[in-house]
């Protein structure tokens, strides 16, 4: 019998990202409870708190009005990017002096396969710890670390001794884990999902382990196959290190060639709006508009436009590559194929504000 290689994989997520930032390079926010969010007091929502915040009820995605009543007393900050992504940038350097193989799912989170590094003398459980102590030294911030043989497993993990915890999840400990853990702490059950779940008595991940393959697929599709192995300690996910797309495009050709703005206009907004959801489903934003026609006779023409904040919304898209549209359209050619991508791609850190609570 062939003995696979058992992988192992650490998942590093920052404590209390933003706001411990903001206490790292102000000493008097030290120790106080710091919430960082949209300016905007009645629509704006909390970027994260600190764990002190959190003491008074204060979460990501709450209205920034609900914390001012919960913590009346906090110091409310408005987020500063630029700083977290350098800091981000910081801290993947450390990753990439261990290994190559990471894969970053946001600014203060990524896997590590550091599989090749462990030896009898050096575990995984050390390498976690040396990465911490690293990330500390370097920036001064804490992070969580989780280790185990999936992706999954090593986040689960890292979200369980938080802030500074290094958790192991090992063949031994996976099961009974698993099995207490809420369902909605499963990574890949999202809200919808878990209300779902919770409907049918599916509280814990024991109850989703009592449920047979047939019976999740089912209830819940293709994703069945996945939760059933979930439930058990199996993940087969790759670490995927290229998975920060450049563009998001799209485009279409008609069946006849069309001439009317009106009409060209309408196909760019509903474009505008399947970039927008891709954009939305990556957690992407882009600084780059651009827009495509070719023409009856193939000639094919682009023209785009750089922005000093990234966009995602449809409109945004489309308020910039409505512009774009009417400087390259020839009043007299009929169109054949029209297109809208986005490009210059970042992380869109600002996940459920709108990019006005910022400027
Ligand atoms: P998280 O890692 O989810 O949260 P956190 O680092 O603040 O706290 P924890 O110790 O629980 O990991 O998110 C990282 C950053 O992303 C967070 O500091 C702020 C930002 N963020 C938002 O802007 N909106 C959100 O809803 C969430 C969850 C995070
Ligand atoms: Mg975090």
């Amino acid at each position: 019998m062939v003995k696979v290689m058992e992988k192992r994989i650490i998942h590093v997520d920052m404590d209390a990202f933003y706001a411990q930032v903001e206490q790292n390079d102000n000493k008097a926010y030290r120790g106080k409870p710091v919430i960082v969010g949209g300016r905007s007091f009645s629509r704006g929502v909390v970027s994260t708190a600190s764990y002190e915040a959190r003491k008074y009820g204060v979460h990501s995605a709450m209205a920034m009005k609900v914390a001012h009543q919960k913590c009346p007393d906090g110091i409310f900050l408005r987020a500063r990017f630029d700083r977290y992504r350098e800091i981000s940038a910081q801290i993947r350097d450390i990753f990439l002096s261990y290994t190559d193989i990471v894969e970053p799912l946001s600014l203060d989170e990524a896997y590590l396969d550091i599989t090749h590094l462990v030896n009898r003398k050096r575990s995984a459980r050390m390498i976690a710890l040396e990465i911490q102590s690293k990330i500390y030294e370097t920036t001064g911030l804490t992070s969580s670390a989780g280790v185990s043989y999936n992706k999954y497993l090593a986040k689960i993990a890292s979200g369980m001794n938080k802030p500074s915890g290094t958790t192991v999840i090992d063949y031994e400990n996976v099961q009974e884990l698993l099995w207490s853990l809420d369902i909605g702490d499963f990574p890949g059950v999202g809200k919808v999902t878990e209300e779902t779940m919770k409907s049918k008595g599916i509280l814990t991940g024991k109850d989703l382990y009592d449920w047979s393959k047939d019976a999740l697929i089912l209830e819940f599709g293709k994703r069945g196959e996945s939760l059933y192995n979930k439930a058990r300690g199996i993940g087969t996910a790759m670490l995927q290190k290229d998975r920060i797309r450049q563009s998001i495009g799209k485009e279409t050709t008609f069946s006849y060639d069309r001439n009317e703005d009106e009409e060209l206009l309408r196909v760019l907004l509903s474009l505008s709006g399947e970039v927008s959801k891709r954009l939305k489903d990556k957690d992407m934003a882009g600084r780059v508009v651009t827009v495509k026609i070719r023409n009856r006779d193939f000639s094919t023409h682009t023209k785009q436009t750089m922005l000093s904040n990234p966009v995602y919304q449809t409109e945004e898209i489309y308020e910039f590559a409505s512009k774009l549209y009417m400087d390259l359209k020839d009043p007299v050619t009929p169109v054949r194929l029209i297109g809208v991508t986005v490009s210059g791609l970042e992380t869109r850190v600002y996940r459920n504000m709108t990019i006005y609570d910022f400027i």
